[in-house]
């Protein structure tokens, strides 16, 4: 156990950051040998020699998380604290990493929102080699592109709610541009996470998340169809995933380091989902979000808002002009979410006493606001087309997923890929949902652009997961500009766990 490491707000001074790089501080890994001559790498299976100090080691680990005091629970961690250590790279500079795998299971590392070699990725389906059990890998690779990005577990859960994304794997990284842009005074990283998962029938999943709020009418009546017959048949609903308890940066809400803000000052946010299966939100009372960054991608429009809706897997960074004294909590929007701990307390100096909540006013997220009004997207070279439906309580009881009416196998078995790339060629994926689920959906080694919600064009907003609301429809674009095997899927670890991936090569 690491209490330090747990309680700490992570919350520092950029400029007293970039005075003292090379002190560990505030939960941030700096680092130890920036200086080390990388090692010539073994390109049989991208690892490399384990000769000399690594820069960065992170251990996979049981320990224990103290989520509030005398409320401990026993998670797989990266060095023994939750969330991870806070990973500030440097765009383009190389780095070597040692993973030590300290528990009875092979790990995968995923590098989310980085356009790293396959090698490296951390996604068995591509091919990454795993961290053996009780084993190391020293992987090395250049970090970009910059901004704020992620690194978390890629096994598969199954109905094992101790593993996978249920667990603790969860690390933000920083990586660092050679021009800072945005005019802020300070950093402030929050990671939103559940815990103590079980499951039940028929979830709550929010269905008020995004603007537009219509539904494809063909893909309802189709999606409506099937779980009727489904029900009919005496099927129950397919399981679902529910939390006890609720957390940003590991501590219930009340029970951590307050964001401590003085009057006058912008901040910036960096906030990210780390959540298995839920979507999140986050409101402040009285105070605005400018968005200015999404999936750590600069936005043509930082427009603002007065909630942050943010799927699984997915970021936000917005700055917040402290103009309103108080003690506030800022919080999920969820009453039952937030009273069970989805919040922190933020303090303005000289103000005390108990936190305030006042709900904001309902508001639907629209990725389109932070585009740019009137640019198009260049036209694609070919485009996917892709329809995702759910067949209910199919597996067990769990509900299975399918693309184009394939489920990926649930079972160690790498399926083929099944769309093929060709390098420099600029592609679509037309997205259409079957189901009244939300996906937020991911590719992997790439960054796509949003070009279509919901029948309406879009440009010019880059991310590297995308909320698909139920019976609606979404297209991306993305350059097939990194090679290699490449994964598709729904970051929501029930629906990836059960059918909800595919691959992309290149030929
Ligand atoms: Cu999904």
């Amino acid at each position: 156990m690491n209490p330090q490491g747990v309680k700490k707000v992570m919350s520092i001074s950029r400029r007293s950051f970039l005075k003292t790089a090379g002190v560990v501080a505030g939960g941030v890994l700096v680092p130890a040998a920036i200086s080390q001559a990388p090692a010539s790498p073994n390109p049989a299976n991208g690892t490399f020699p384990n000769q000399g100090t690594p820069d960065y080691t992170i251990r996979i680990a049981a320990s224990a998380v103290e989520v509030a005091p005398k409320k401990i629970l026993s998670v797989t961690t990266y060095n023994g604290q939750f969330p991870g250590p806070l990973l500030r790279f440097k765009e383009g500079r190389q780095v070597t990493v040692d993973l030590y795998n300290d528990t009875d299971t092979p790990e995968q590392l995923h590098w989310h929102g980085q356009l790293v070699p396959v090698d490296v990725d951390g996604a068995a389906e591509e091919g990454t080699p795993y961290i053996p059990a009780h084993g190391k890998r020293r992987i090395s690779f250049v970090p970009r592109p910059s901004g704020y990005r992620f690194y978390h577990t890629h096994n598969r859960a199954g109905a094992d709610l101790s593993a996978g994304q249920y667990s603790g794997q969860v690390g933000q990284v920083y990586i660092e541009p050679s021009h800072e842009p945005g005019n802020y005074d300070r950093e402030v990283f929050l990671v939103l996470k559940e815990f103590e998962p079980t499951f039940s029938r028929g979830g709550d999943m929010p269905q008020d998340v995004l603007a537009p709020a219509t539904k494809v009418k063909a893909l309802e009546e189709k999606g409506e169809l099937a779980m009727k017959r489904s029900l009919a048949k005496g099927r129950p609903k397919g399981y679902e995933v529910d939390y006890a308890s609720f957390t940003i940066n590991g501590r219930m809400l009340g029970h951590g380091e307050p964001v401590r803000v003085k009057q006058g000052e912008r901040v910036l946010f960096h906030v990210l989902n780390g959540s298995a299966t839920e979507v999140r939100s986050l409101a402040l009372p009285g105070h605005t979000f400018q968005v200015v960054a999404l999936d750590g991608n600069p936005v043509p429009n930082p427009a603002t808002v007065p909630v942050l809706w943010v799927g699984t897997g997915e970021r936000v960074s917005a700055i917040v002009d402290m103009n309103h004294p108080g003690v506030w909590i800022m919080g999920d929007t969820d009453d039952d979410d937030r009273r069970d701990g989805m919040g922190i307390v933020l303090e303005y100096a000289t103000h005390a006493g108990r936190a305030q909540w006042l709900a904001p006013p309902k508001f639907r997220w629209d990725y389109t606001t932070f585009a740019k009004p009137g640019a198009t997207a260049a036209a694609p070279d070919e485009t996917f087309e892709m329809t995702f439906a759910k067949d209910n309580a199919a597996a067990e009881g769990f509900n299975r997923w399918t693309i184009n009416g394939v489920a990926y196998p649930s079972t160690s078995a790498i399926a083929p890929p099944a769309f093929h790339l060709h390098q420099g060629r600029r592609y679509r994926v037309h997205m259409r949902n079957q189901s009244d689920d939300l996906h937020p959906i991911h590719l992997h080694r790439h960054v796509f652009e949003l070009t279509n919600i919901m029948g309406h064009r879009t440009a010019g907003v880059m991310k590297d997961v995308v909320m698909l609301g139920g019976y609606q429809e979404v297209a991306f674009d993305f350059v097939a500009n990194d090679p290699g095997m490449t994964l598709f899927h729904c970051h929501q670890q029930l629906h990836m766990d059960f059918g909800f991936m595919t691959l992309f090569d290149y030929v």
